[in-house]
C-alpha cells in the first residue's frame, strides 16, 4: 500500500522504470503469488563474455577438479568445452582423441579416454542455498551424454534432470524427465544410490528445443514442473526416509557419460559430429519467507482410480487383489498377458498428466526383468507410454496434449507380451494448465 501511494503521489515514471529492471519471476508462478525473491548470488543469466568465475567453478580449470572429480570415465571434463555467448551457456561434448586424458581408471571400470575419447564439462556454484525454487531454460545435447541440472550438499543430492538426447538403444530416453534424490548419508545402507525418483515421459524430445524445467524444494515437499506446468508434487512424509535433501546445496550444470544409458564401447565418433551441445539460457534460484502450502489436490478424471469398486469403469482382462494394495483395500492385477483400459472424456488442446503406482512382482532385479506399460491412446492411435519393471510399487507418469479434435482418450495398462504378474493402483489423470 505504501509503495502504491508513493507511485500515485510522486514519481510514477520512477516506479515504472523500476519495474523494467524487475527480477524475473518463475514460469510456474508468473504472478509471484508466493513472494519469491531471486537469489542473485547463485543465479546466472549467462549474459557476459565468459563464465563468471566469482560464481562458478569450471571443473578442470587450473587443474581444480573440486577434489578429484574429473568426470565419469571414459569421459573427462575439459574446461575449454564451456563457452558463454549471446546470453547462453554452452557445454560442448566432443569426440576428442587429442585431449590429454588423466592416466587413471575410474571406479566404473573405464579409463579416462578409453574406450571412448570423449570430453565433457561441468560447472558448479561456489555459493550454496537451502530450500527454494530452481528453474532453468535449456536444450539437451543430442548425443550419448547426459545434460544435467542438479545439486549436491552434505548427505544428499537433488537431480532436477539428467536428460539424454539421442540413444540408439532406447527411444524413451530422449523424452525422459528424470528427477531423483541420491543418498550420500554417511553410514546409510543405501549410500551412493539413487533412492527416490520421479520418472516422467514428456511429449517432446529434450534435445529438440528449449524448455523450462523447474523444481521447488521446500522443507516439506518437492514439486516438479515443465514449461510452467506441474507434473508432480510429493510430500516429505510420502518420501519418508528417502528424503535426503536437508542441507545447503550447490548447483551443478554438466554433461557426463553413463553406461546405464549407452555403454561407452558402443559410442562412436559419428555420435558426436562437430560437438554435441547442452545449451542453457539461465539458472535461477528463488527463495521465499517460510514454507510453501504443500501439495495441492488436483481433480482426478479417472473413475474408480484406486480399484476400491473392483473393476467398475475399467474394461479388460484383470482381477483385483485384496492384499498388498498401495492405497485402500484393493488393487488391480494382470495375471496373464492382458490389458485393462478406461476411456476418459477430455478437453481439446489441453495438457494432462497421467500417473500410477504399479509393480512387476516376478522381477528379481538380477536376471529376471518383466515389464508392464501404462499408456494413452489418443485420436485412434497410441500416443505415449511409460514402462514399469521393479518388483515394488513405483510411481511413473506421462504427459500428453490433446488436439483440437480430441474428445476422449483411452488410458491403459498392459503386461504384454511377457504376461507376468503385474499390480496396479492409484491411477491419476489430471489437467495440467500453465500456471497463472
Ligand atoms: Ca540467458
Ligand atoms: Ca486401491
Amino acid at each position: 500500500m505504501k509503495l502504491a501511494r508513493y507511485c500515485n503521489l510522486l514519481m510514477l515514471l520512477t516506479c515504472f522504470s523500476g519495474s523494467l529492471y524487475a527480477a524475473p519471476v518463475p514460469l510456474s508462478d508468473p504472478e509471484n503469488k508466493a513472494g519469491w525473491k531471486l537469489n542473485k548470488e547463485i543465479s546466472d543469466e549467462f549474459n557476459g563474455d565468459s563464465l563468471d568465475l566469482d560464481k562458478w567453478l569450471n571443473l578442470g580449470q587450473d587443474s581444480n577438479y573440486y577434489g578429484q572429480w574429473k568426470g565419469r570415465a571414459p569421459s573427462q571434463f575439459n574446461p575449454d568445452n564451456v563457452t558463454i555467448a549471446n546470453g547462453f551457456l554452452t557445454i560442448t561434448n566432443r569426440w576428442d582423441p587429442d585431449f590429454k586424458f588423466a592416466d587413471e581408471k575410474f571406479n566404473n571400470g573405464y579409463y579416462y579416454g578409453k574406450p571412448a575419447p570423449i570430453t565433457t564439462a561441468a560447472i558448479i556454484t561456489k555459493k550454496k542455498f537451502k530450500y527454494g525454487y530452481m528453474e532453468t531454460r535449456a536444450k539437451a545435447a543430442d548425443g550419448p551424454v547426459s545434460s544435467a541440472y542438479w545439486t549436491t550438499g552434505k548427505g544428499g543430492e537433488i537431480d532436477v534432470f539428467e536428460h539424454y538426447g539421442e540413444n540408439k538403444k532406447k527411444s524413451h530416453s530422449a523424452k525422459k524427465y528424470h528427477t531423483s534424490f541420491h543418498d550420500w548419508r554417511k553410514g546409510s545402507k543405501t549410500f551412493g544410490k539413487r533412492i527416490w525418483t520421479n520418472d516422467h515421459i514428456l511429449d517432446f524430445r529434450v534435445a529438440d528445443d528449449f524448455h523450462v524445467y523447474g523444481l521447488e524444494w521446500d522443507e516439506n515437499y518437492i514439486a516438479i514442473y515443465v514449461d510452467g506446468r506441474l507434473i508432480s508434487c510429493q510430500t516429505r512424509e510420502e518420501i519418508g526416509d528417502n528424503w535426503v535433501a536437508v542441507n545447503e546445496q550447490k548447483v551443478w550444470i554438466d554433461s557426463e557419460t553413463f553406461d546405464w544409458e549407452l555403454k561407452p564401447d558402443q559410442m562412436t565418433k559419428e555420435d558426436f559430429g562437430d560437438g554435441q551441445k547442452f545449451v542453457v539460457d539461465y539458472s535461477r534460484i528463488w527463495q521465499r519467507e517460510g514454507n510453501g502450502p504443500g501439495c495441492i489436490d488436483r481433480e482426478n478424471l479417472i473413475n474408480n482410480p484406486s480399484f476400491e469398486a473392483n473393476l467398475e469403469h475399467w474394461q479388460g482382462t484383470a482381477s483385483t487383489i485384496s492384499e498388498d494394495a498401495k492405497a485402500g483395500k484393493l488393487a488391480a492385477q494382470l495375471t496373464s498377458a492382458g490389458r485393462i483400459e478406461q476411456e476418459v472424456k477430455v478437453k481439446p488442446n489441453t495438457t494432462y498428466m497421467l500417473s500410477a503406482w504399479t509393480k512387476s512382482t516376478e522381477t528379481n532385479m538380477k536376471n529376471k526383468w518383466f515389464t508392464g506399460y501404462m499408456g494413452v491412446v489418443m485420436d485412434g492411435k497410441k500416443y505415449t507410454d511409460n514402462r514399469y519393471f521393479f518388483p515394488y510399487y513405483h510411481l511413473k507418469s506421462v504427459q500428453f496434449t490433446t488436439t483440437a479434435e480430441t474428445k476422449s482418450v483411452t488410458v491403459y495398462f498392459t503386461n504384454k507380451p511377457q504376461g507376468k504378474h503385474f499390480v496396479i493402483d492409484e491411477v491419476k489423470l489430471v489437467e495440467a494448465p500453465k500456471a497463472q
